[in-house]
C-alpha cells in the first residue's frame, strides 16, 4: 500500500520545521512509519546542492539557475528517498517541495511560471504531494523569528522586503489554484494552534483519524 506524501510550505520562519516535528511525533505515536525530510536536501547528493544554493552572495545564481539546481536536487530526493519510502507504505513529511520553486524562483524571482511547470513535468512528470500545508505569515514576523533564533541569514533571507511580499502572495495563489491539495494555515497563531489545524487538515484530506 502506498503511503502519503505531505509537504509544508511558506515563507521564512513561518514555523514549518516546528510543525513537522510535532506531526512526526503524533504519527509515530500512532505506529505510522514516518520519514521527515527537507528541501533543498534530503539525500547526500541533494544536501551538497543545498550547500551551494543557500550560501554565498544573493546574486550568486540567477533565478533560472536556482530553479535548475533545485530540480536537480529534487529528482535525487524523489528517486532515492521519497518514492521508495512511499512504496513501502511510509508517510513522508517534507519541509518544502516543488511549490517553493514556483514561489521563490518563479513568482518572487521572475522565472515565468509556465517554464517552471515545464521543468517540473520534464523532471518528475505528474508526481506531486497528496497534501500541502501552507503556513501563511507576515514576512517581517517570520524573518524576525529566524533572526531571534540567532542563526546567520541564508541567501534568501537576505533578499529585499518586496521579494518576501511577492513570495507570500505566491503561496496564497498556489493554494487558490489547487484547493484539493493545498490548505492555508495562519502561521502567526501559537505553535499548538497551528498543530491542531494541521492535524485536522490531515484527518480531513487523508482520512487519517489522528484527532
Ligand atoms: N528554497 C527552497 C527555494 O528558493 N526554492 C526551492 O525550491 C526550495 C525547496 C531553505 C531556503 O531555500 C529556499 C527557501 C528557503 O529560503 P531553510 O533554512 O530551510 O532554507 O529555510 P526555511 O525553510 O525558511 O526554514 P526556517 O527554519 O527559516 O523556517 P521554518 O522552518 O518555517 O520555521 P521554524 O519552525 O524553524 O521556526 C522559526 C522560529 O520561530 C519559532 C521557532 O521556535 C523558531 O525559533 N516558531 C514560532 N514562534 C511563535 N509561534 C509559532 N507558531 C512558531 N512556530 C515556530
Amino acid at each position: 500500500m502506498r503511503g502519503h506524501f505531505i509537504t509544508l510550505e511558506g515563507g521564512e520562519g513561518a514555523g514549518k520545521t516546528t510543525l513537522i516535528q510535532a506531526l512526526a511525533e503524533k504519527l509515530r505515536a500512532r505506529g505510522i512509519d514516518v520519514v521527515v525530510t527537507r528541501e533543498p536536501g534530503g539525500t547526500p547528493g541533494a544536501e551538497l546542492l543545498r550547500e551551494i544554493l543557500l550560501t554565498g552572495s544573493t546574486d550568486r545564481w540567477s533565478s533560472m539557475t536556482e530553479a535548475l539546481l533545485m530540480y536537480a536536487a529534487r529528482v535525487d530526493h524523489v528517486e532515492r528517498l521519497i518514492a521508495p519510502a512511499l512504496q513501502r507504505g511510509a508517510w513522508v513529511l517534507s519541509d518544502r517541495f516543488a511549490d517553493s520553486t514556483t514561489a521563490y524562483q518563479g513568482a518572487a524571482g521572475g522565472v515565468p511560471i509556465e517554464r517552471i511547470k515545464l521543468l517540473h513535468q520534464a523532471a518528475l512528470g505528474n508526481f506531486k504531494p497528496d497534501l500541502t500545508l501552507i503556513l501563511d505569515i507576515n514576512p517581517q514576523v517570520g524573518i524576525q523569528r529566524t533572526i531571534a533564533r540567532g542563526e546567520d541569514a541564508t541567501r534568501f533571507e537576505r533578499f529585499d522586503p518586496g521579494f518576501h511580499g511577492r513570495l507570500r502572495q505566491a503561496f496564497l495563489d498556489i493554494a487558490e489554484d489547487d484547493p484539493e491539495r493545498c490548505l492555508v494555515i495562519d502561521g502567526s497563531e501559537t505553535a499548538e494552534t497551528v498543530f491542531r489545524h494541521a492535524v485536522a487538515a490531515i484527518d480531513g484530506h487523508l482520512g487519517a483519524r489522528l484527532l
